[in-house]
């Protein structure tokens, strides 16, 4: 049985670093790092397997890729809280010399498995490492987390008829579906019409959950682990910058300026500890 209120204890804690790792800065992709939080949480505690913090490229761990690579402060806040590296790098987040960039780098940051940032490509190299694993006769699953407007981006499809093709049914892409993208509402902007039946009709298996609720991530994710030859999308329901009262829904959270005074009012003044 899983101990969900540990969890949620989990997701606040890091979004709460999250949010002082951006304020620190001044500024920060503060909506799609939030609106993952519990996803990662998920991943990250029991999920994903053979994570090792003091070996981070351990051979047979699950590989994470997140595509939307912006949303690097909410990786970095989880792996800090799970001892890749310690709490205070996250005060040079994006700073000169940093091994925390804004943007996800795997030749910079423990245990990051791709660099991305430019949207639409980590799916494809996802699947490269599914397809790697395979061919390997390695019992290991690959996760990749998309974004909703990144999901416009063509390469996602190609992605997707090579996944189903090649039976890779140990990919678990995951979209954030915030419903919001840099500059709007992602159905304004060129429209995502019935996501569920565009995957299904590529050949994967679709399932789909409230991205913020611990319970159902861990209900879709029990699910996904299906070894029927089909590549897995789980749609999570979102809201960009949760926690965040402020910016919550709104485009203009995507990469926000954010002050300590206002995290540290949301918070009451208790200021992780190392921040000092
Ligand atoms: C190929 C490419 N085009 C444009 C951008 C600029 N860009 C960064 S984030 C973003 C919006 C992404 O929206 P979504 O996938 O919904 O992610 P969210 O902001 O909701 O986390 C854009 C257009 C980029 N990083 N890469
Ligand atoms: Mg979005």
């Amino acid at each position: 049985m899983k101990d969900f209120s540990e969890l949620e204890r989990f997701a606040a804690l890091t979004r709460k670093n999250c949010l002082y790792c951006i304020a620190n800065l001044g500024v920060g992709h503060l909506g799609g790092s939030m609106s993952i939080v519990e996803i990662l949480t998920t991943l990250f505690n029991g999920e994903m397997r053979n994570l090792d913090p003091k070996n981070p490229k351990r051979d047979d761990r699950d590989l994470l890729v997140i595509s939307k690579g912006h949303s690097g402060p909410a990786l970095y806040s989880v792996l800090a809280e799970k001892g890749y590296f310690p709490m205070h790098w996250l005060k040079t987040l994006n700073k000169g010399g940093t091994l925390l960039p804004s943007h996800c780098d795997r030749n910079r940051t423990p245990g990051i498995d791709m660099s991305t940032g430019s949207l639409g490509q980590g799916i494809s190299v996802a699947c490269g490492m599914a397809y790697g694993a395979k061919l390997g006769n390695k019992d290991q699953r690959v996760y990749c987390i998309i974004g909703d407007g990144e999901t416009e981006e063509g390469q996602n499809w190609e992605a997707a008829m090579f996944a189903s093709a090649n039976r890779l049914d140990n990919l678990i892409a995951m979209t954030d579906y915030n419903k919001l993208q840099l500059d709007g509402q992602v159905a304004e902007v060129v429209g995502l019409k019935d996501l569920e039946e565009k995957w299904k009709a590529f050949g994967w298996d679709v399932l789909r959950c409230d991205g913020h609720d611990l319970k159902d991530l861990d209900r879709a994710f029990s699910l996904s682990h299906e070894k029927n030859g089909k590549p897995k999308m789980i749609i999570c329901d979102t809201v960009k910058a949760k926690g965040f009262p402020r910016l919550e829904n709104k485009a203009e959270s995507h990469n926000a300026k954010v002050t300590l005074q206002e995290v540290r009012d949301l918070y009451h003044g208790e200021d992780p500890q190392w921040l000092n």
